[in-house]
């Protein structure tokens, strides 16, 4: 049995010589802008910035984790207050990733079964357990705009035959996740899987686009396999996904990444790699990436970025920048993590515009070009 959707996804651009395209995503919190990168907001908090931080720096949505809002506070809690967005305070769209990829990475003793994951608390070591049907209902609770189905996460290497075997469940979590939703018009985005197998990751789409989604995801990439064969595989996958949806490329990643998800078709990206190398001190520039700590900087009274117009580059030296970070000082965390939020936002933006001005191509030459002329 097919759900027949109506996608909240309009194509407003779409480049004629390769896949890269530009539209929007409506949701109950709004409509956002695609090509896109989301923040992560792991526990209900973008690490080291406010709400205001976010607009200010041109985030249109934001990510959240199902699953360590389950374990702590709780999805009771945060729906008693208005959900996700009334207990953090943000206004605009938020989606939350189901949980199923976290309870892989960060949790003791994952054991799969046909009826969900039972797992240990990162925390505390207490037995939990979450089935596709508590997923969805957890998110429900959480009130995020677009909804993950629960997936299996496939390492790599695996052999064919435990991607195989993971695919199909996750085929069926699908299935499961797509009737346990309520009718709050909250979306759901299916998962395609399927490993490093292009005939798998078409099938897995193929029964997902059965189910009827109002998203799709490719997951499983990005888990340590070369860079050639992530791309590969979004060329093995992205064909197989029906172009009135939006594309969804769950925890990637670097700038070039963007770039090249863009140009294979990919609409919304997130990843942690922006806040996380801020509060180590790395920061992106459009000449490539810069070590605040390094002694070079210490009477540097440039900004980060002379390109860059954001909170920090307009108010803020290297040299400053340094200080705060070599001082461990909180408002190094911040200002960095606005800075390299802002980096990435603006590179989807400018991705945007070269797409609707039909020069995507030039862009991304332009794009690599700048990286390689040396920095002073
Ligand atoms: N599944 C889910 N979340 C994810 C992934 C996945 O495969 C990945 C893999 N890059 C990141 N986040 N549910
Ligand atoms: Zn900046």
């Amino acid at each position: 049995m097919q759900t027949v959707t109506e996608s909240p996804f309009t194509l407003l651009h779409s480049s004629s010589q390769c896949r890269a395209r530009c539209g929007e995503v409506r949701t109950l919190h709004g409509t956002f802008r695609t090509p896109v990168f989301m923040p992560v907001g792991t526990l209900g908090t973008v690490k080291g910035v406010t709400p205001e931080n976010l607009k200010e720096l041109g985030a249109q949505i934001i990510l959240g984790n199902t699953y360590h809002l389950f374990i702590r506070p709780g999805h009771e809690l945060i729906r008693s207050f208005g959900g996700l967005h009334g207990f953090m305070n943000w206004d605009r769209p938020i989606l939350t990733d189901s949980g199923g990829f976290q309870i892989f990475s960060l949790s003791d003793l994952a054991t799969i079964t046909e009826e969900g994951a039972a797992f240990r608390s990162h925390l505390d070591g207490s037995k939990l357990f979450l089935s596709p049907e508590d997923a969805v209902h957890v998110q429900e609770a959480l009130g995020s705009d677009i909804m993950m189905v629960l997936d299996t996460c496939i390492p790599y290497p695996a052999t064919r035959d435990e991607a195989r075997r993971a695919t199909a469940l996750t085929g069926r979590w699908a299935r499961r996740c797509r009737e346990a939703q309520s009718g709050t018009g909250q979306l759901l985005f299916g998962i395609v899987q399927g490993g490093m197998y292009p005939d798998l990751r078409a099938e897995a789409a193929r029964e997902l686009i059965d189910i009827g989604f109002d998203g799709y995801a490719l997951g499983g990439l990005s888990v340590g396999e070369p860079k050639e064969l992530m791309l590969e595989m979004l060329e093995a996958s992205v064909p197989h996904l029906p172009p009135e949806y939006p594309v969804y490329l769950m925890g990637v990643g670097t700038p070039e990444d963007l770039v090249e998800g863009v140009y294979r078709g990919v609409d919304m990206f997130d990843c942690v790699m922006p806040t996380r190398n801020a509060r180590n001190g790395m920061l992106f520039t459009s000449r490539g990436r810069l070590v605040i700590k390094n002694s070079c900087y210490r009477d540097d009274r440039r900004p980060v970025d002379e390109a860059c117009n954001c909170y920090t580059c307009r108010h803020y030296s290297r040299a400053y920048l340094r200080h705060l970070f070599t001082s461990r000082e909180i408002l190094a965390y911040q200002l960095n993590s606005i800075h390299n939020l802002h980096y990435y936002c603006q590179l989807m933006a400018d991705m945007r515009q070269a797409i609707a001005e039909d020069r995507f191509e030039a862009f991304r030459s332009s794009f690599y070009a700048l990286r390689e002329t040396p920095q002073e």
